[in-house]
């Protein structure tokens, strides 16, 4: 790493089948630093183990979100790709943070309340915490950047704000991390219920595409998406269905939402839905193509993930004998 390099981290849960918004808001995202930064990607194993998880599936899984990040574009020479767990430098230094977070702090997180609202027979104390270990993630390897969605803006606050907590009491320990938030697709919104983020563990298959859906079932998706009552394709307030849809072919064509309304005047959502789907099936056929090839191939992901675990480790380490010293620990 070269010494003015800006550091980007993210990560992704293993918690269900990618969909096109952890695609669209995230990992498509992350390329765009490969080049410039150094980045490090992680499979949030940690995270996922928030909300009870089937463990061949999580273990599963954790191989498929690796070969979805390299079949996404992310060359595992340009950027470290690693499984959070086996990096315990996360889970050590999350301990240490969940005693500068306050309990009001987290108490105001709405992912907590979303998801204690979704599990409520299982409000466990890791999804309290979830925010702290989070910062721990990112302040570990003194982050600049942090590509996400919107939906984890107010997670990336706290971690700002435990940094500069940390920092006022110790002195400079950690960068304080700033979010990066695409405009366009910060929210990809389910096909259902357009007013609700889409996510990878609705039980309402139809409401999600996934980044590994064949055509078939892209096109059923979106031919099935709920729209209004109006015909015009057109961007506005109160059309959540046909905002999502123009947002989705942005982001799949390139084209602006003036070129969208052109393309469509005086035609009806029937036919926007098709090019919807169609665009969407074509932008994810590279990635599901590099991504059956990679997953066959365990080997290789085994040694990727060993790999990027021992480069992360390393960074991991520096800060952590920092922190380790700061707070009083003997070494
Ligand atoms: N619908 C979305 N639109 C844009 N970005 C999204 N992200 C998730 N859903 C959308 C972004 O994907 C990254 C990884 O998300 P995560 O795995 O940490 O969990 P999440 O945010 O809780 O995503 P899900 O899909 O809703 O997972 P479940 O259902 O397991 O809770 C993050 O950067 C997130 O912003």
């Amino acid at each position: 790493m070269l010494n003015d390099q800006k550091i980007v981290f993210s990560g992704v849960q293993p918690s269900g089948n990618l969909t096109i918004g952890n695609y669209l808001g995230a990992i498509k995202n992350f390329t765009r630093f490969s080049e410039e930064y150094k980045t490090f990607y992680c499979v949030v194993d940690l995270h996922a183990i928030t909300v009870r998880q089937v463990p061949a599936e999580l273990r599963r899984r954790t191989y498929e979100t690796l070969a979805l990040y390299m079949a996404a574009g992310l060359d595992p020479k340009k950027n470290t790709l690693f499984v959070q767990s086996h990096v315990p430098a996360h889970a050590e230094l999350g301990w240490i943070l969940d005693c500068y977070t306050m309990f009001g702090e987290l108490s105001r997180m709405t992912q907590f309340k979303d998801k204690s609202a979704k599990n409520a027979q299982n409000i466990n104390a890791g999804l309290f915490t979830y925010p702290s270990l989070m910062a721990a993630d990112i302040l570990l390897y003194q982050t600049d950047v942090v590509p996400v969605g919107i939906d984890q803006k107010q997670h990336i606050e706290l971690a700002r704000d435990v940094a500069l907590r940390f920092n006022q009491v110790y002195g400079d320990t950690f960068t304080v991390p700033e979010g990066f938030i695409p405009t366009d697709t910060m929210k990809i919104m389910s096909l259902a219920e357009p007013t609700l983020k889409m996510s990878k563990s609705d039980e309402n298959a139809n409401a999600v595409v996934y980044i590994l859906d064949r055509k078939d079932d892209i096109m059923r998706k979106f031919k099935r998406a709920v729209t209004d009552s109006d015909s015009v394709v057109r961007y506005a307030e109160g059309k959540d269905g046909i905002n999502n849809l123009m947002n989705i072919y942005r982001a799949f064509t390139g084209k602006s939402y003036e070129e969208i309304e052109r393309e469509f005047d005086g035609k009806g959502y029937g036919d926007f839905k098709m090019a919807v789907g169609e665009a969407c099936a074509d932008g994810l056929a590279g990635v599901q193509a590099e991504y059956d090839r990679l997953i066959a191939d365990k080997a290789f992901l085994e040694a990727t993930m060993k790999a990027g675990a021992d480069e992360a480790a390393y960074y991991a380490r520096k800060t952590l004998s920092k922190v380790r010293r700061k707070v009083g620990f003997v070494n």
